[in-house]
């Protein structure tokens, strides 16, 4: 793994371990963190994990609650899990295969995830590469999904939340995107965050823009998270946002190299507040200093969501 020599005792992750990509929503009183398994050549685990937490500093984990293995369809590469509740079920979208997003569907927000049956997102189906899923429910009970490498893509997902019109995507190249895009509301404001740059990138980093609905038109508005070389954090990006219900406070969840010695395929999970200024346009996160708590009003009792 390569040094990182601009270290200066950073707090570590609250999450030990090698994982990224982390889904953060607030679930039945409780954070919920679904990730990517890091720690392999080319991001090779065939697995995701779940955590959960009452105050973003303690952390239970679940265990792995989908290997993409289970899948007919796939045999690996399991990147990007995100998250969504609807119809009384909890659903795992997921990368598999470097190009494929399929669907997993549980009783229970930390599994186990039974694979759908098939891909939602094909190789080939729309530009660019189909992975990092992302799934935005809004205040109507509407979910959208997003995902994409080299092009974005939106639609709205059909009340099964397991199927999509094709012929209602909208593609579409932010800014500089790579990938891992994500949208969240506040009042009338919807907002879309990307990565730009490779993962294996010190200088990934996360952008982002306004709009006035869930699939745009969406106006940029720059840089929202980036490397803080003064505490030797690198690589600052696949990140995603939730609000504490009830509240105006934000969180931005994201990896990072991990420290002292990670790089792209050693990654580590990361919280921050994310703050909407007066204007209503985000201020740049700076991470990261003493780990955050942000205790959840009516936190459910420790060891269970
Ligand atoms: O974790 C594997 C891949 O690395 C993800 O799909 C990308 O977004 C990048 O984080």
């Amino acid at each position: 793994m390569g040094s990182q020599s601009g270290w200066r005792g950073e707090t570590p992750s609250p999450i030990a371990g090698y994982f990224a990509d982390p889904n953060i929503d607030v679930v039945d009183g409780r954070y919920l963190v679904l990730a990517t398994t890091d720690g392999s050549p080319e991001w090779g685990s065939t697995a995701f994990r779940a955590f959960t937490s009452s105050d973003l500093r303690t952390w239970q984990d679940h265990g792995e609650v989908f290997d993409v293995r289970f899948a007919a369809w796939a045999s690996g590469h399991a990147w990007a899990p995100a998250y969504a509740q609807a119809n009384g079920k909890h659903y795992l979208y997921f990368t598999a295969d470097r190009g494929s997003i399929g669907v997993a569907v549980a009783d229970e927000p930390t599994g186990p995830y039974i694979d759908s049956g098939r891909p939602l997102v094909a190789p080939g189906d729309f530009d660019g590469v189909a992975i990092d899923p992302a799934v935005f429910m809004d205040t109507d009970g509407t979910a959208y999904l997003y995902w994409g490498n080299g092009t974005a893509h939106g639609v709205r997902l059909a009340p099964d939340m397991l199927s999509f019109a094709p012929a209602d995507v909208v593609s579409w190249v932010p800014e500089n995107f790579r990938e891992a895009a994500w949208v969240h509301r506040r009042g009338t404001d919807y907002f879309l965050s990307w990565s730009v740059d490779d993962t294996r990138s010190e200088d990934y980093q996360v952008h982002y823009s306004t709009g006035a609905g869930p699939l745009g038109p969406w106006h940029y508005q720059g840089v929202l998270l980036r490397k803080n070389v003064e505490r030797g954090i690198l690589a600052t990006g696949h990140h995603s946002i939730t609000a504490v219900p009830g509240t105006d406070h934000w969180v931005i969840a994201y990896h990072r190299f991990a420290l002292p010695e990670g790089n792209g395929y050693h990654r580590e999970l990361r919280f921050d507040r994310l703050h909407h200024g007066p204007d209503g346009l985000l201020e740049q996160v700076v991470p990261s200093g003493p780990p955050l708590c942000l205790p959840l009003p009516d936190a459910a009792p420790a060891g269970r969501v």
